[in-house]
């Protein structure tokens, strides 16, 4: 089974990257993002425990987020694979992620890491929220984010450097081209 972590700075290309993984090979996407999205439209108890935490850009809780995940692998039938995008973003979570995949006799394959300047990261999420209007995606949330990712998440690329489970990739270019570069990890 290949189980892949995407990671990046939010704006790094995690959802843009996962969609074009997932049609290639056949892999289950579980996004946190996605998932708590949906929470805070359906106006669960969950969503809106969210939903002032995202607004402002910080990380939801912990036990949360690694609640969702554990209740979509046990909800999966015979996947070939999951691709987890942004998630784990914090230590814990990356633990908890490997203890709860070991008691089902499973491991991350490898994590995918994108490399984005900042500038950039910040004209591709301003863009999206012009077009999109995701309420998260205004400059003062997103230098939160990006505060947020270099102070608690940026981390979690240690640890799978401990684990020899990291690969880097160039994420500045074209959605195609930094696409095939992560297929070639993925091949290899
Ligand atoms: P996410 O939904 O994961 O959002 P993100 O990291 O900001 O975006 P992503 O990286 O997927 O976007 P992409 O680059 O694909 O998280 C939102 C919030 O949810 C977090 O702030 C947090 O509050 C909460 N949360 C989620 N997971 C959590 C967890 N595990 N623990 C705690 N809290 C959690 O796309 C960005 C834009 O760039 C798009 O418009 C895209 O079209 C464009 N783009 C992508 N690649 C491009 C390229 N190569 N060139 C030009 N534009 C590109």
């Amino acid at each position: 089974m290949l189980n892949i972590v995407l990671f990046g700075p939010p704006g790094s290309g995690k959802g843009t990257q996962s969609e074009k993984i997932i049609e290639c090979y056949g892999l289950v996407h579980l996004s946190t993002g996605d998932l708590l999205r949906a929470e805070i439209a359906n106006r669960t108890e969950l969503g809106l425990r969210a939903q002032d935490i995202m607004q402002k850009g910080e990380l939801v809780p912990d036990e949360i987020v690694i609640g969702m995940i554990e209740n979509r692998i046990d909800g999966t039938a015979d996947p070939n694979g999951f691709i987890f995008d942004g998630f784990p973003r914090t230590v814990e979570q990356a633990k908890a992620l490997d203890g709860l995949l070991d008691k089902r006799g499973l491991e991350i394959s490898f994590m995918v890491s994108m490399d984005v300047v900042r500038q950039e990261l910040i004209d591709r999420l301003l863009k999206r929220g012009q077009d999109q209007g995701r309420s998260d995606d205004t400059l003062e949330v997103i230098e939160n984010r990006i505060k947020v990712y270099e102070n608690q998440t940026f981390p979690v690329m240690d640890y799978y450097k401990g684990t020899g489970k990291y690969r880097g990739v160039d994420g500045m270019g074209s959605i195609d081209d930094i696409f095939s570069r992560i297929t070639e990890v993925i091949d290899n």
